[in-house]
């Protein structure tokens, strides 16, 4: 198999966090009203699950309770993000979620900052994974700083929780330093031991959020978290919108699973709320996304079609595209043929 079909075959569906780690981004403050809006977004392009934030916090409850609510009977799940406690168990269970993203440590100072030893938060791993699936919750547990965490404690976890009937796994690239040749061979050496789905969360810090999706699905991983814009802490995550057009390139029957045509209007609105400018390095970008400019790119769009520089059509993700003549830069191209250019391609 190559590259190609394995990352097809392996992909097994988006977690949006949006909610949750695009929460945690510096300029995020949404409204209970543009949570849901942004809920409805999300269903709407059809990922499967949304993660939101720990409904243990009282701040947080009613929240998750409306995204509950908007939810209804549609495809996409709900994701509580908690911890390995008990308390925040008990509370997803209450909250109505579909399910519970447990977030472990192997950090030993931070387990003895909990007051616990190891032996001790595995314990409770055990029994918060069986508590939330005798409850019917789909259960995952994640590991953060997966990459510089010693390898033999994060297998303990990812052994404990499947022997206690966890659902998928999860690594966390936490501070956005790992390499994609680090991640493509740490994920393959971990599907020997470990057979459950793995979902994979990459920061951006590095710029390697995008890269980094597409080496852990070649490797084997079949969940990837995103956020649209790739909104979070510091430099955030793997974007949505990213994600999904990477996917469509390599198999556009991608366009038959997502629609995708609700991205850009997705990842504007919540740049909107953000009160942020629209980042020029997202194909969502209205006005550049898919602006021609420099002479030869004009003057090839104008001879052969834009399918010279253009690796989609725009209103497959619901931009459009711009020619920007009468610049510097912008060569023989004028308004005339430009219009003419538009009569036949819209
Ligand atoms: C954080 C936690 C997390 C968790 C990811 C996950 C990370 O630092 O806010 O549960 O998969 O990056 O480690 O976002
Ligand atoms: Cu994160």
């Amino acid at each position: 198999m190559n590259e190609q079909k394995r990352i097809l075959s392996s992909f097994a569906g988006v977690i949006d966090s949006t909610l949750r780690e695009g929460f945690q981004f510096s300029r995020a403050n949404f409204s209970p009203a543009e949570q849901v809006e942004i809920f409805h977004f999300l269903a709407g392009i059809g990922v499967e699950y949304v993660e939101v934030a720990n409904p243990v916090r009282p701040e947080i409850r009613g929240m998750v309770a409306a995204l509950v609510a908007a939810r209804g009977r549609g495809r996409t799940r709900v994701l509580a993000h908690i911890r390995n406690h008990e308390i925040d168990v008990r509370a997803a269970i209450e909250s109505g979620v579909d399910g519970v993203n447990i977030l472990c440590t192997v950090d030993a100072e931070r387990v003895k900052a909990m007051g616990k030893t190891t032996g001790d938060y595995r314990a409770a791993l055990r029994k918060n994974v069986v508590l939330a699936k005798a409850r019917g919750l789909e259960v995952r547990v994640g590991v953060e700083d997966f990459f510089k965490q010693p390898r033999a404690e994060s297998l303990e976890i990812y052994r404990l929780a499947a022997e206690s009937g966890a659902d998928r796994l999860a690594l966390a690239d936490t501070l956005g330093r790992a390499m994609s040749w680090e991640v493509g061979r740490r994920i393959k050496r971990l599907r020997r031991t470990v057979t459950l789905p793995l979902e994979v969360h990459f920061h951006n810090d590095l710029g390697h959020a995008v890269s980094n999706a597409f080496a852990a699905l070649e490797a084997g991983a079949g969940y990837i978290s995103t956020s649209l814009l790739g909104i979070g802490e510091r430099t955030g995550i793997t974007p949505t919108s990213s994600l999904l057009v990477n996917l469509y390139v390599l198999d556009p029957g991608i366009a038959r699973r997502y629609d995708l045509g609700r991205l850009t209007e997705a990842e504007n609105y919540v740049a909107r709320v953000c009160g942020i400018e629209m980042p020029p390095n997202l194909m969502t970008n209205t006005a550049n996304g898919f602006a021609h400019k420099a002479g030869i790119h004009l003057d090839a769009l104008m001879k052969f079609g834009p399918g010279k520089y253009e690796l989609l059509p725009p209103d497959l993700i619901g931009n459009r595209r711009s020619l920007v003549i009468d610049t510097l830069l912008s060569g023989k191209t004028r308004l005339l043929d430009v219009e003419k250019f538009q009569e036949k391609y819209g």
